[in-house]
């Protein structure tokens, strides 16, 4: 950029707290203008989990201060007596400089998007693209162009070889295989010591912070009591350096795996900070590389985690930019049940899905077997209305944010896209979850039964889901073997689960769900 350069008033989003990349890149102390905005609209589209809020406008307010500290001038409007929509905002904010261009960063949601496209200003909006991402939108459909299914896998190993992660002198995998997912799918059995996570400490800023959103989020999900996110980029570097050191050896191991004892197990739940700029995604899978070259892991540790960063985190992102908005309307299998309030209490009997629900609300995290496993599975099987529950994940997770919660709920957990991004549903019994972690020796009902009042609902929930939706399955070789298991069983047996599973459906998601939010 020149010196004649026209000034330029940067919007800086929640999400885009990076002094890097996106619009901030080409920002000049002491010319342009920078304009943070804690607004009414942003907080309240959906009932947002109060650790998601508490950690966006902490994060702000330390982001704020740290450009401040590098000489910008910054305006910033705090909840609730600043704005309340990002463009009044930016009126307010064009009205107290002397900008002639507002320059920003492209928006993560296409809701977003869509709002600023519409807005009327008094000087021309400048787009910058968001080059926080590994892959633009323009790569990704490239790469999509002429495929019928969508395959993570193939995506993940293009990028393994554009950024050559992972990858021996010659430019193969390391180890000579791309993917080590059949090594990290053991179940939890209690035999490993889970490490204390970090104590994070609550300065003055996010004191103030918890204290606001307690008291304009009365009734948002999230226990603030037990607030524990970093709110700088050095605390996330923190987290992460603490992640690789304590639990990256057992994370590829566990991954999958569900246990009454911790929420967080070896997870490195930096996916918050990865999400709103906090830490950048390259330098993430370097560093994990890094510990794996120097013998500080095993490689299917490593290849598990950057698969997630590298591929999962791109190739969600390619598909939302891809297919909106038409994508978050699809229902392919027709779900409608309403979502039971008991989605916003925690309040059932089924131990595994209690659990996930209330950690859920109460911290904001899950992980991702839990998010899909259990209560994902739980949705699918039930049949709960594709956009009730995609609202929900949208809410109550701290890292959610739609490009990413969207394709993983709605195509991903749902299989509402109809196939677009898994190749067969992520359906399962309570065999799995049994298998997977130690909930059901805890539960009153067991997995080993179908039908009767001990019998896990997840089991008869499963059958009714295959027998429903045979039509969408009967060209999937993938789904060849439950639809084969479900016709072996004799008429009655047959008719017996349907019958068990719709009473408990009633019972668990009633089909008129009075008060329901
Ligand atoms: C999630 C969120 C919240 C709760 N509040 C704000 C806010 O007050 N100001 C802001 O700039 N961003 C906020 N965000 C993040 C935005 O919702 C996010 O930038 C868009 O969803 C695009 O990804």
């Amino acid at each position: 950029m020149t010196a004649m350069a026209p000034r330029a008033l940067v919007l800086v989003l929640g999400d885009q707290l990076d002094p890097h990349h996106g619009a901030l890149k080409e920002a000049r102390p002491g010319v342009d203008t920078i304009l943070m905005a804690e607004v009414v609209e942003e907080a309240t589209y959906v009932r947002h989990n109060r650790h998601k809020i508490a950690f966006l406008f902490s994060a702000m307010r330390h982001f704020r201060n740290s450009l401040i500290e590098r000489g910008f001038s910054v305006l910033y409007y705090s909840y609730p007596d600043g704005m309340k929509s990002l463009q009044q905002a930016v009126l307010a904010g064009l009205s107290q400089c002397d900008a002639t261009v507002l320059r920003c960063c492209e928006p993560g949601e296409y809701r977003v998007l869509q709002d600023m496209r519409d807005w009327q200003l008094p000087v021309p909006l400048e787009w910058v693209s968001d080059d926080r991402f590994l892959a633009s939108g323009e790569e990704f459909r490239a790469w999509a162009q002429g495929r019928k299914q969508l395959r993570m896998e193939y995506f993940y190993r293009l990028m393994r070889r554009k950024y050559r992660v992972l990858l021996d002198e010659g430019g193969n995998p390391a180890g000579g295989k791309w993917n080590y997912d059949s090594d990290n799918r053991q179940g939890w059995r209690n035999k490993e010591e889970l490490p204390d996570r970090p104590h994070t400490t609550i300065d003055d800023i996010t004191a103030e912070v918890i204290e606001l959103v307690a008291r304009e989020f009365p009734d948002n999900p999230g226990d603030l009591d037990r607030f524990y996110l970093g709110v700088t980029a050095e605390q996330a570097e923190d987290y992460l350096q603490w992640f690789i050191g304590h639990c990256l050896t057992r994370f590829g191991r566990y991954q999958d795996a569900l246990a009454e004892e911790s929420p967080w197990l070896f997870h490195a739940l930096i996916s918050m900070y990865l999400n709103v700029g906090l830490l950048d995604p390259l330098r993430v899978c370097r560093e994990v590389e890094r510990a794996w070259q120097e013998g500080c892991c095993d490689l299917s540790a490593a290849e598990g985690f950057i698969r997630q960063v590298l591929g999962w985190r791109e190739y969600v992102r390619g598909i939302y930019w891809m297919t909106a908005p038409e994508y978050a309307a699809r229902n392919a299998l027709d779900a409608h049940r309403p979502l039971p309030p008991w989605f916003w209490s925690g309040d059932t009997e089924l131990r595994c899905l209690e659990a996930a629900l209330r950690q859920t609300l109460d911290l904001g995290y899950a992980h991702h077997i839990q998010r899909l496993m259990v209560i994902g599975n739980f949705a699918l099987l039930a049949g709960l209305n594709v956009r009730e529950v995609c609202d929900w994940y949208l809410a109550v997770y701290v890292d959610a944010f739609e490009w990413v919660e969207l394709p993983n709920t709605l195509g991903m957990a749902l299989y509402a896209d109809g196939g677009l991004m898994a190749s067969k549903p992520y359906a399962a019994s309570g065999k799995y979850i049994q298998r997977q972690g130690n909930h059901c020796a805890a539960c009153r009902y067991t997995p080993a039964r179908v039908t009767g009042p001990d019998a896990c609902p997840y089991n008869s929930l499963y059958w009714r889901f295959i027998h429903r939706n045979n039509k969408h399955f009967n060209n999937n070789s993938r789904m060849a073997l439950p639809l084969k298991n479900w016709q072996r069983k004799s008429n009655e047996e047959q008719a017996a689960i349907l019958q068990w599973a719709d009473s408990q459906l009633e019972h668990l998601a009633p089909s008129k769900c009075l008060g329901s939010e």
